[in-house]
């Protein structure tokens, strides 16, 4: 593999290759982050990246989109089948234009947009200040209760009636814990509100029943290049109402040509999610989060909410007197890679914050499983107590080398 690249390019060859060793020498832990299948990478890598096809199967702008037709609209179609909804588009580049792509569609600029607020796990495209959605809209958060780290359903439904929003965003980038999306839509509707659920972070478990459905949402977007296992990418889900208006939002109101080589990718991805094996690995990513938790318990590492109902847990290292960025540098140094985040009521910085984001999709894709995860935690736990200790980090990184060379990963690509 990569030989045409080896040939023209050998500067990026090289350094490919030594992001392909990079993963594979060290332990992913980022909960966003995976390794996507075999299958997925060949996909993107085919003659179909070539193609334009602006609008939609059947409605384009350019000739010659027989077959890539057909695979838009199994994608499409595959999607509606996997979460129950009645529209789908297929076509976002990312998580961040899916987000715009609902904002454009439903709101005027102005409008008031309720969403979790960041340190409490929220999303930056769900209204902060710095970005197209704090900047554009009128943005008003709720947040996790003081006590239980869990999202307030009171305050979030008090704040709806007060304030009134044309739309209430679910979903996070670091909630350890289920969100009840059925409630969230009773609230938003009671208060005159649309129901944006994005669930990013959590798709593949929605769709292996491991967490509670989205389906009661207006509108749903979703990464599908996390839990789902599948390419860099987003979606948009709808009810058939929203169907127009999100389709001309997506094109040609934010992009142009959509890239075809992902789009068939994302279809091997919704297909390969209906398969036993996506069932086990999302059952078995979940249990290994769970063996995370115990092992942080045991050993008197605070989690915030207490523990994980999903793939990452979250870290208050300032309870062992680190930083989240002292803890991140000196796991990277070990070739452990999480990363540090913000906790709820943070008293630090967005660079230095008082949290650890851990996620187990990514080693769970390499086949890891309990005794592994038992292992690692017990890694980090040392590391994070000693983050000083060159002597200790000298031991640690030789084990995780010889872990990792026990769960190989792209062997394909390891001769170039
Ligand atoms: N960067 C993704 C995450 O880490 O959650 C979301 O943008």
């Amino acid at each position: 593999m990569l030989n045409a690249l080896g040939a023209s390019d050998s500067v990026i060859y090289n350094l490919v290759l030594q992001e392909i060793t990079r993963q594979q020498a060290g332990l992913v832990m980022i909960p966003s982050e995976n390794y996507a299948t075999l299958d997925i990478l060949e996909t993107l890598g085919t003659p179909l990246n070539n193609k334009y096809s602006e609008g939609y199967p059947r409605k384009r702008y350019y000739s010659g989109n027989l077959f890539i037709d057909e695979i838009e609209q199994l994608a499409i179609d595959r999607l509606k089948a996997l979460f129950g909804f009645e529209h789908a588009n297929v076509q976002p580049h990312s998580g961040s234009g899916a987000n715009q792509a609902v904002f454009t569609a439903l709101l005027e600029p102005g409008d008031k947009i309720l969403s979790m607020d960041l340190n409490a796990g929220g999303h930056i495209t769900h209204g902060n200040k710095f970005n197209f959605s704090g900047r554009y809209y009128n943005v008003f958060h709720y947040g996790v209760n003081r006590e239980t780290e869990l999202i307030d359903y009171d305050d979030l439904a008090e704040v709806a009636q007060k304030e009134k929003p044309k739309l209430i965003i679910s979903g996070t980038t670091s909630y350890p814990r289920a969100i009840d999306f059925a409630k969230v839509t009773s609230i938003a509707h009671a208060a005159g509100a649309l129901h944006l659920a994005d669930i990013s972070h959590i798709a593949g478990l929605i769709v292996a029943d491991l967490h509670p459905s989205c389906v009661s949402a207006d509108i749903v977007t979703s990464t599908t290049h996390k839990t789902l296992r599948g390419p860099r990418g987003a979606v948009i889900l709808c009810k058939a109402e929203f169907a127009g208006k999100i389709d001309k939002a997506v094109f040609p109101g934010l992009q142009g040509g959509p890239m075809e080589n992902v789009i068939a990718a994302k279809a091997v991805c919704f297909n390969n999610a209906k398969k036993p094996e996506f069932q086990t690995y999302q059952e078995q990513l979940v249990r290994n989060a769970k063996i995370l938790e115990q092992v942080f318990r045991n050993n008197d590492v605070r989690l915030v909410s207490g523990g994980t109902d999903n793939h990452l847990l979250l870290l208050d290292v300032s309870s062992i007197g680190i930083t989240g960025r002292q803890a991140s540098d000196a796991l990277e140094e070990v070739g452990i890679f999480c990363n540090k985040n913000v906790i709820p009521f943070e008293t630090g910085t967005a660079l230095d914050p008082s949290g650890l984001r851990i996620g187990t999709p990514a080693l769970t894709s390499r086949g890891m499983k309990e005794q592994e995860m038992a292992q690692i935690g017990g890694w980090i736990v040392q590391i994070l107590k000693a983050h000083e200790s060159h002597q200790l980090k000298q031991r640690v990184v030789e084990q995780v080398r010889a872990l990792a060379e026990h769960f190989p990963i792209y062997q394909e690509y390891s001769n170039g």
